[in-house]
């Protein structure tokens, strides 16, 4: 068996869903678009409709598309039978289509890095770096689970927003949802709130499918709920994944991440990140430089294709807020969950796990 088919037939394992997959020459993904109503496998063959599947959300979240851009490097050596600077081309085009996932970034920088040489020599390291990157992200997955998992209590209710699980990721729980899923294979009685995430309806569409995938017991509101509900004692604790945090602590996730946080601040409901060391940027000082995405007024005009405002109105879409860390009790990590002061021990903590 070729070091790549034992890869996929890892990833195959009936507790993975992983987001994208490489066969027969080509990358295949879930169309994130099409959830819950249809599991529709796209296939490409080429590193420009990976681009655009990456920047129309068909593959989202930031795990998934870190990974995503790691198997686009590969499909580029693999058609360009190992051309270098092809290589290099593919993998600034990947990282244009999303700004503010830093995995994405950090990635592609990475594959790109084991990209010496030229021709098979390429290939096979490109392959390798690959698979090292999957699995690294895989066992982060499970180690953070287990740490934020410990922080949940029998009988508790969890709010997430957006979607943090195993398509967000690569394939385990991605970030919040290994957190989720930890703490209820462990027995605990917990249930989610999960909130709708307008205009995308990620939560609605995507955390909710994998709840109900799961057996979690789950119940929907809409992101306008939350301040009730909290006000109402029917929160214990959120948790939220991000796509970068800053080397102060401040996060920027899905736009709505930091309306919640204000609101759990005001009722005194911990309020936490699940994220992997892989998603701190210690290049960027604080949230104030990290580049939020605006995306297109129509995402927000319109839903599943329907016009939900009068013609010719123009929306406003920050694809992404920031939460500033003194909103956040703790960071969870593969590593281990931080508490402020977030700079000093996030610090702390990348130069323990670079020992
Ligand atoms: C995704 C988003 C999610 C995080 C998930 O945005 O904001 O909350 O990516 O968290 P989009 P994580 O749907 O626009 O890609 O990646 O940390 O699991």
């Amino acid at each position: 068996m070729s070091k790549m088919d034992e890869l996929m037939e890892e990833l195959r394992s009936p507790e993975l869903t992983p987001p994208i997959w490489f066969e027969d020459g080509t990358l295949r993904f879930i169309d994130q678009r099409k959830l819950p109503f249809a599991e529709e496998v796209r296939v490409v063959d080429n590193i420009g409709q990976l681009a655009e599947a990456i920047r129309e959300m068909m593959i989202r979240g930031s795990g998934a598309i870190g990974i995503s851009g790691a198997w686009g490097v590969y499909l580029a050596a693999l058609n360009s039978h190992g051309d270098n600077a092809t290589v290099r081309e593919a993998g600034e085009l990947l990282k244009s289509t999303r700004p503010t996932a830093v995995n994405l970034m950090k990635t592609v920088d990475e594959t790109l890095e084991a990209a010496v040489g030229d021709g098979a020599e390429l290939v096979e390291r490109i392959e390798e770096k690959v698979a090292e990157i999957l699995r690294r992200q895989l066992s982060f997955e499970r180690k953070l689970g287990e740490h934020g998992a410990a922080l949940i209590r029998d009988g508790e209710t969890i709010m997430t927003h957006c979607h943090s699980g195993a398509l967000a990721g690569s394939g385990y729980g991605g970030r919040v949802f290994s957190v989720i899923r930890t703490a209820f294979e462990q027995g605990k009685d917990i249930r989610v709130l999960v909130s709708e995430t307008r205009p995308s309806l990620q939560g609605a569409r995507i955390t909710a499918y994998e709840m109900k995938k799961f057996g979690i017991p789950y119940n929907l509101i809409t992101d306008n709920m939350s301040g009730y509900c909290m006000s109402q004692g029917m929160i214990d604790r959120i948790v939220v994944g991000s796509d970068r945090v800053a080397r102060n602590g401040d996060l920027a996730n899905k736009v709505g991440t930091y309306m919640h946080a204000l609101a759990a601040r005001e009722h005194d409901v911990p309020f936490y990140t699940a994220t992997s060391s892989h998603t701190v940027d210690f290049d960027t000082p604080s949230g104030e430089e990290i580049e939020v995405e605006t995306r297109k007024s129509s995402e927000v005009t319109c839903i599943n294709g329907r016009s939900i405002a009068p013609e010719g109105t123009e929306a406003l879409y920050p694809s992404f807020d920031i939460t500033p860390h003194w909103l956040l009790t703790g960071i969870i990590t593969e590593n281990g969950v931080i508490e402020a002061p977030f700079e000093k021990n996030l610090a702390a903590l990348d130069a323990r796990a670079r020992t």
